[in-house]
């Protein structure tokens, strides 16, 4: 269960943000729109959000889930690997000193997205991405197994983070795309298959009784819905331009 969500209002700047799509630039007004549907969702799921300000000097930070790696009894500070985005976890560590006393940091030369964390259980699972690297990796690796944790570092080949391609939604089941579909480290787990006209719908999050999806997958929502899963859809066009998913949006503990 979630008890809480950190959650960042997009900056007017975000429209200038990194991406490697071609879907074009994001509408500002849009964007603050679909974060507030996300809100909205994240509500009807339960959990209290903590709306932290925008900052306009960081166009990504509104994917607050790439600054920290949170479990129930500590925090993980991370550093993250796109230099643009780096700033974002000197407002981040504040905010979370509402929530957590025992907290651990990603030192360079390591550096860390918390997109490419995926945790499963009491298992961690470290993606090694454009943004991850190995001594990142082994960091965080070191930092979970001393606190009795179970983690794997996954080698990337072409998804942009380690949660682009695959997702935990509870009761043994990951949601999976691409590369990730045959991947050795997850065929102990049951698997709900994303096509590839659905890639993006990979990135889903479970959330108490419901998974929120983004809207426009219907193939997608069908096979979670016939596995059992309440289905909560969020309008994510303009988080997409610059690949972002729902789970880059929030921090969930
Ligand atoms: C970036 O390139 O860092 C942002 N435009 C997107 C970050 C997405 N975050 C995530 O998947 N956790």
């Amino acid at each position: 269960m979630f008890k809480k969500v950190i959650v960042k209002t997009p900056g007017e700047t975000y429209v200038n943000g990194l991406t490697t799509s071609d879907l074009g630039t994001p509408i500002y007004e849009k964007a603050l729109e679909q974060h507030a549907s996300y809100i909205e969702a994240m509500k009807t799921c339960g959990v209290e959000v903590t709306v932290l300000p925008a900052n306009a000097d960081f166009p990504d930070s509104t994917f607050v889930e790439d600054t920290a790696v949170l479990t129930p009894d500590f925090a993980v500070v991370t550093n993250p690997g796109a230099e643009t985005r780096n700033g974002e976890i000197i407002e981040m560590e504040p905010a979370l000193k509402n929530f957590y006393e025992k907290f651990y940091r990603i030192e360079a030369p390591g550096t860390l997205d918390g997109g490419d964390i995926l945790q499963i259980e009491d298992h961690f699972y470290i993606g090694i991405s454009a943004r991850t690297n190995h001594e990142g990796a082994k960091q965080l690796k070191q930092i979970l197994e001393s606190e009795n944790y179970k983690a794997t570092i996954v080698e990337l080949e072409k998804f942009f983070h380690l949660k682009t391609g695959v997702n935990y939604i509870g009761e043994g089941t990951i949601l999976v795309a691409g590369e990730f579909i045959d991947h050795a480290d997850f065929n102990s787990y049951k698997k709900i298959i994303v096509p590839p006209e659905e890639e993006y719908a990979a990135n889903c999050i479970r959330v108490n009784d419901y998974v929120i999806i983004p809207a426009g997958f219907p193939q997608t929502k069908k096979n979670l819905e016939d596995a059992g899963y309440k289905t909560l859809e969020v309008d994510t066009t303009e988080f997409r331009k610059l690949d972002g998913g729902l789970s880059c949006l929030s921090l969930r503990f």
